[in-house]
């Protein structure tokens, strides 16, 4: 993909040297902003080859809404270094999509959310099912373009108590859905992303998440858009990106999604198509 090679030279080219928590410094860039066409192929690096069932795994593990990772560390160890000995962490995004936490009464005492709101088996909680209110106002907007859910496709990761004390506050914390002539478009909204590791899989993950929502709500795919308000790349990197911009990228795969309801799909419903890729590079994550 030639948006991810010109995002990795421009991030090369402009980035500020800057020391960070994680003790490996990065060059980084303030706000970066690329859009794919969902329509050219299913964008997955083919510079490098990527563990397309490890992001698989994640994202049916965020859809789940689990809180922890007891099931998805059988079949990926990509979120171990977060969990504790029990599996549990505090990042929360299927948590946050799934059983966003209401109060049953709002600031002034109005009554919130009887829609897609509903009392948490686990905790007796009040919560909101976000992916719902989603497919659901997909749906309406489908039907009538003027109504008034059309703009207010959101989905929100980020809880500012939660975020004030996760070891790791969600990096990819919002996103929104439009609706424009029968396809779905999606924009993400990314506090932080390293360039090497994480965007790659943020970005394959949220075509798929699109993509699936489409079949569901019966629209075509549209574009993914994605802005990273921190996009940086870690100085022990360098080296491997400047092989992958050596390489030419190859024609992208397809994705075949089983013919079920959204809520019913599950890993075996997802097939990647045709990937070839340039051979993998190891790069070390920065805890
Ligand atoms: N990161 C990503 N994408 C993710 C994820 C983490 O790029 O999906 F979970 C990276 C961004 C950053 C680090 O390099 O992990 C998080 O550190 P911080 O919270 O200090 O921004």
């Amino acid at each position: 993909m030639q948006v991810y090679k010109d995002m990795v030279r421009y991030v090369m080219d402009n980035g500020v040297y800057l020391p960070n928590r994680t003790g490996v410094a990065t060059y980084s860039v303030f706000s970066y902003f690329y859009r794919v066409n969902l329509a050219d192929g299913y964008p997955l690096l083919t510079t490098k080859k990527m563990f397309f069932n490890s992001m698989v795994h994640e994202l049916f593990w965020y859809l789940s809404g689990e809180e922890h990772i007891k099931d998805l560390r059988t079949k990926t160890k990509i979120w171990d270094a977060w969990a504790d000995e029990e599996g549990l962490l505090e990042t929360a995004y299927g948590r946050f999509w799934r059983r966003f936490p209401v109060p049953e009464k709002g600031l002034n005492g109005e009554n919130w959310g009887k829609k897609w709101t509903h009392k948490d088996p686990e905790t007796g909680q009040m919560v909101f099912d976000q992916i719902q209110y989603v497919i659901d106002n997909l749906k309406e907007v489908k039907n009538n373009p003027n109504c008034s859910a059309q703009r207010r496709l959101v989905v929100s990761a980020w809880h500012p108590a939660n975020a004030a004390e996760s070891k790791l506050p969600p990096c990819h914390y919002t996103y929104c859905f439009s609706v424009k002539a029968g396809k779905l478009n999606c924009h993400l909204t990314q506090r932080s992303g390293d360039i090497a590791l994480g965007i790659p899989f943020n970005l394959s993950c949220y075509a798929l998440l699109t993509m699936m929502l489409a079949k569901e709500t019966g629209l075509k795919v549209g574009e993914f858009a994605h802005t990273i308000i921190d996009a940086h790349i870690y100085e022990n990197h360098m080296e491997g990106l400047k092989e992958q911009l050596e390489r030419e990228p190859l024609t992208l795969p397809k994705v075949e999604i089983a013919d079920k309801p959204f809520d019913q799909l599950s890993f075996a419903d997802i097939k990647l198509v045709d990937y070839e890729s340039h051979p993998g590079i190891r790069f070390e994550v920065a805890v």
